[in-house]
């Protein structure tokens, strides 16, 4: 209401001066980077303004503002800031792979796509189990190799494919391989065991060169050579014909012979 709040008759037979009552008014604001519903520049007491951000730019506030019979608004005016966030990364995901490239990744969504910065993957490698018995450490690897190339690994970390020669740490590495089932150690894996030509003939040798323990076939059944083996029935039994390397199979750490050239896990040992 403009003008004074009561009028007098006059003598004249005339009012004196009346009040008015002009429409209250809200200031038109402009947000950057945003378009507003309706496209109005003037407001009047109960209009509803809303802001809508360009593409990549983030609201911030209130985008529905009325105006009050104040003469303002009802909340602040908002802003529209770039928007180039990205969203949380993943958690890693299981192993998968080819022979020698098994990795985990995670993946992370740009809320505005094309605007972020970096990447929106990160590979690497699979993790790695290591535990310490009796004063050697056992590296269970989870990429996977043929036998050739996991032997070369574990030299390459100044180690050897583990040899479990005895029935106490075989037990140990089973303990260790059933916390860790999963797609890469889900059947069978490498270990320091193969079949070795001397003086022509095919022994199986740990990797260290000495003599493992195997069955020997004798008339109406087998002999142990004495020496400790851990063969899961009825293996070795070169069912390839070119079962030369020895794996360890994960339900129970049974031996296996398989060929070489199979894509495995396989566990390392290292000696200090
Ligand atoms: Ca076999």
């Amino acid at each position: 209401m403009m003008g004074p709040m009561t009028s007098q008759c006059l003598i004249a037979g005339t009012w004196g001066q009346r009040p008015e009552c002009n429409p209250v008014q809200c200031p038109d604001q402009v947000v950057r980077n945003s378009t507003k519903q309706p496209n109005n520049n003037v407001w009047q007491f109960n209009d509803v303004v809303n802001y809508t951000c360009n593409v990549g730019y983030q609201l911030n506030g209130e985008a529905l503002l009325t105006c009050t019979d104040t003469g303002v608004w009802s909340h602040p005016k908002p802003t529209c800031v770039e928007h180039n966030e990205w969203d949380e990364w993943s958690t890693w995901s299981k192993c998968k792979g080819r022979c020698n490239t098994v990795q985990e990744s995670r993946q992370r969504a740009c809320r505005v796509p094309g605007r972020c910065p970096g990447t929106n993957i990160q590979r690497r490698p699979c993790s790695t189990t290591i535990f310490n018995f009796r004063g050697i450490t056992y590296t269970m690897f989870e990429i996977r190799k043929n036998f050739n190339s996991a032997k070369l690994h574990c030299e390459s970390i100044n180690g050897t494919l583990a040899m479990p020669k005895n029935a106490e740490i075989t037990a140990k590495i089973n303990e260790m391989v059933l916390t860790k089932r999963n797609k890469v150690y889900r059947n069978q894996f490498y270990f320091g065991l193969h079949k070795q030509v001397r003086r022509g003939q095919r022994q199986w040798r740990w990797v260290d060169g000495t003599i493992a323990g195997t069955r020997l076939s004798i008339r109406g059944g087998t002999r142990s050579n004495g020496l400790y083996h851990n063969w899961n029935r009825p293996q070795p039994n070169n069912a390839r014909g070119n079962e030369f390397c020895g794996t360890l199979f994960t339900w129970n750490g049974g031996w296996n012979d398989l060929f070489c050239d199979a894509c495995l896990a396989f566990i390392c040992e290292q000696s200090k």
